[in-house]
């Protein structure tokens, strides 16, 4: 009986896994993930990298953000026209997901959205470009 519960479960395990290869090739690949690190020098905070660029063009998959603190203070990430708006202890590391029906409905002619702290002004922000 344990023998036949066990061969049930590994089925069931590889029957999952090829579903989600399949959804991942039909659905346009796996999600599009970038990582992001907030870093800072003497008195300047920065994102590294300062730009993004994702090709959308038949995506359809979120897109992931990973952000990052690599610094001793709390920082902010906000992505206003996403409605992203993130608070980063120091060490910490968030991941943002933004689905392609968020994107598309802030419409095809705008493709450029500004990343920043909202914490702090003098924070260097950056911009996530969206080629459709
Ligand atoms: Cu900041």
């Amino acid at each position: 009986m344990k023998a036949l519960v066990g061969v049930s479960i590994l089925f069931l395990l590889v029957l999952i896994g090829g579903a989600r290869s399949y959804a991942e090739e039909m659905l346009g690949g796996e999600p599009a993930e970038f990582r992001l690190a907030i870093l800072s020098e003497e008195h300047v905070s920065y994102y590294v990298p300062s730009a993004i660029i994702l090709d959308e063009k038949g995506r359809l998959n979120p897109l992931e953000l990973i952000v990052t603190n690599h610094t001793k203070k709390e920082h902010g990430f906000a992505i206003d026209r996403l409605k992203v708006r993130e608070v980063l202890k120091p060490g910490e590391s968030k991941t943002i997901k933004i689905s392609v029906t968020d994107l598309d409905a802030i419409g095809t002619d705008r493709s450029s959205f500004k990343y920043y702290c909202h914490l702090h002004k003098g924070h260097i922000g950056g911009q996530l470009y969206i080629k459709r």
